[in-house]
């Protein structure tokens, strides 16, 4: 269901409009108090303001979780769609519309477990949009049930003697799928890092992704407990083409040179550590997009159904 909150019809930014962040706020969003995904949203908006993005040409596509209720308090296009199918149908909408900005928000149950394969697919298929990882390495909706990225012994409702597995380490992961173009880490809890993390994502020309370390104070509350309290438990990467926030020094000085067109340096950084590491893990433009190959919007509707009819005629017995 597409929702149309903004009341905007316009087909590009063409105006003398300057859009604040109040122009990107929808309703009070209903997520807990001390939530993480609260800081994802100001940040966000902030995001939509800095760039000036129209709000009627923005899409904010979600899965099913607490995290995906995040088009709903966005007052620019949004989809609530499907759990774990959220990158499924953003793709569609950036082939059919290239136009528009998109966003894809997930949590880790939405992308890490029953959307797993699409992740690995959109990130091979390097569509030009941005995909914020959630993490609050627990089904929160659904009331704290494992997740691929709970931590081995925390217990929950489907594991109460604790997480059988080690955790599914998302950047990891992703560093290690063909195609990768852009890989980024941030936490809710360091502002500064994650807006200026959300602006490298956007203007990266690809397929974005960015982990976002997020607390769920009812059912995660210990994870990052540590991390918040103490800033040297969080190293940043920094280097030549990296994200750089300079309001940081003095308060996040744990810092770690990295260049983030090494993909080997990247995928020994994002191995599991006791340190949380975030900032720029890797990053490549020149890698092939599959929304630059195969655009559908160069067709119209009745030559896009010609098209169709005569490749199924091919197959007429
Ligand atoms: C196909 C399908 N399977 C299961 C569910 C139940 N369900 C809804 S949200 C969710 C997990 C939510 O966890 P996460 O994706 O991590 O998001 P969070 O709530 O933590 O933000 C599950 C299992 C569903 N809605 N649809
Ligand atoms: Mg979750």
């Amino acid at each position: 269901m597409i929702s149309q909150s903004c009341g905007l019809l316009h087909a590009a930014h063409e105006d003398d409009r300057v859009f604040g962040m109040d122009d990107y706020q929808g309703p009070v969003a209903r997520w807990c108090s001390g939530c993480g995904d609260h800081s994802v949203l100001a940040a966000s908006q902030r995001l939509l303001s800095e760039r000036q993005l129209a709000p009627e040409s923005t899409v904010f596509v979600s899965g099913i979780g607490c995290s995906s209720r995040f088009p709903h308090y966005m007052k620019t296009y949004g989809f609530h769609g499907i759990h774990g199918r959220a990158l499924t149908i953003a793709t569609g909408v950036k082939l059919t519309r290239p136009d528009l900005d998109v966003f894809v928000v997930m949590g880790d149950g939405d992308c890490i477990s029953i959307g797993a394969g699409h992740w690995v697919h959109a990130v091979r298929y390097n569509v030009n949009m941005v995909a914020l990882l959630l993490d609050n390495e627990i089904y929160g909706l659904t009331k704290k049930q494992t997740s691929p990225t709970t931590p081995q012994g925390y217990g929950t409702n489907t594991q109460p003697r604790g997480s059988y597995l080690p955790a599914m380490n998302p950047l990891e992961a992703t560093l290690g799928i063909t195609n990768a173009s852009f890989v980024a880490q941030t936490a809710e809890w360091i502002p500064a890092h994650l807006f200026a993390t959300l602006k490298a994502a956007y203007d990266h020309e690809g397929f974005a992704f960015v982990r976002i370390l997020q607390r769920c104070p009812h059912f995660t509350a210990d994870l990052f407990e540590a991390a918040v309290k103490q800033p040297d438990l969080v190293e940043i990467l920094e280097g030549p083409g990296g994200i750089r926030v300079e309001s940081l020094d003095g308060i996040y000085d744990n810092k770690v040179e990295h260049d983030p067109s090494d993909l080997g340096g990247a995928r020994a950084l994002a191995q599991d550590s006791e340190v949380v590491r975030v900032g720029l893990f890797f990053k490549d433009e020149s890698r092939p997009r599959y929304d630059e190959t195969r655009s559908l919007s160069k067709h119209s509707a009745r030559e896009k159904i010609e098209i169709l009819d005569r490749e199924l005629e091919r197959y007429a017995v």
